[in-house]
């Protein structure tokens, strides 16, 4: 009895080592490392005004959001064209915005639907 009883306790203990080396391992981690990793991927806004996306072209890193904010009074759009690969936002109300995250690399652009003139370019690193 007394023997089991030794031997869970150091196994016990044994364990606990085992738990204090990984989390040592964790916090041994660069934390700069995974700081800048998030601060790379904050979302980019771009602002529809006065029937232009502003600003019109941008370059983001794959993964990275943007978010649409439609300050106009209108409602649009942003839909990808033909080499364009990600979420369609359907109908942006004025006042309104969208988010999305965009997972492939490439020259992506867009445009509204119900303005043909409205064009814009995401360049995913
Ligand atoms: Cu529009």
């Amino acid at each position: 009895m007394m023997r089991t009883m030794k031997t869970s306790i150091m196994l016990l203990a044994w364990a606990y080592l085992g738990l204090a080396t990984i989390s040592m391992t964790v916090s041994a981690t660069p934390n700069d490392l995974s700081r800048e990793r998030q601060a790379t991927k904050k979302p980019i806004t771009v602002t529809i005004d006065a029937f232009q996306f502003q600003p019109d072209k941008i370059v983001i890193k794959r993964g990275q959001s943007v978010i649409f904010i439609n300050t106009d009074e209108v409602p649009h759009t942003v839909t990808p064209d033909k080499n364009g690969h990600f979420v369609p936002s359907g109908i942006i109300k004025g006042g309104e915005q969208y988010e999305v995250s965009f997972e492939s690399i490439g020259v992506q652009d867009y445009s509204c639907d119900f303005h043909p003139s409205m064009h814009g370019r995401v360049i995913v690193k």
